[in-house]
């Protein structure tokens, strides 16, 4: 699978260049944030970052691990802010996850948990 192989060539990547994390980048903004309680599940998730970054991979997890696909695909070029398409979503907890590539190639782990109404 694509996604999987661009991970493990980011995981690659970060064995070999083991630097410090100073040209890093996190969120900046997010319209679902972490801990949010929602009543209404946006079409969206949007969130955005103080540089481009690459995003290399989305995944939404319920609350026994398992992952809901969507038709989502990572972006090739990079960008400061991104709108992940979410589907339909039961009432219940889950995580979004991703994983960001920074400029100096480093891969970088995010994720906000949230519980529907
Ligand atoms: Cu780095």
């Amino acid at each position: 699978m694509h996604t999987l192989k661009m991970v493990a060539a980011a995981l690659a990547s970060v064995a070999m260049l083991a630097a410090p994390a100073l040209a890093h980048t996190s969120v900046e903004t997010a319209n679902i944030q972490d801990a949010a309680v929602l009543e209404t599940l946006p079409d969206a998730f949007s969130f955005s970052f103080g540089q481009p970054v690459g995003l290399i991979a989305f995944s939404i997890r319920t609350e026994t691990g398992e992952i809901i696909d969507t038709p989502f695909q990572p972006p090739r070029a990079p960008a400061k802010s991104f709108s992940v398409p979410l589907p339909d979503l039961a009432p219940g907890r889950y995580t979004l996850e991703w994983r960001t590539l920074s400029k100096d190639g480093h891969p970088m782990d995010g994720k906000s948990a949230f519980e529907l109404k």
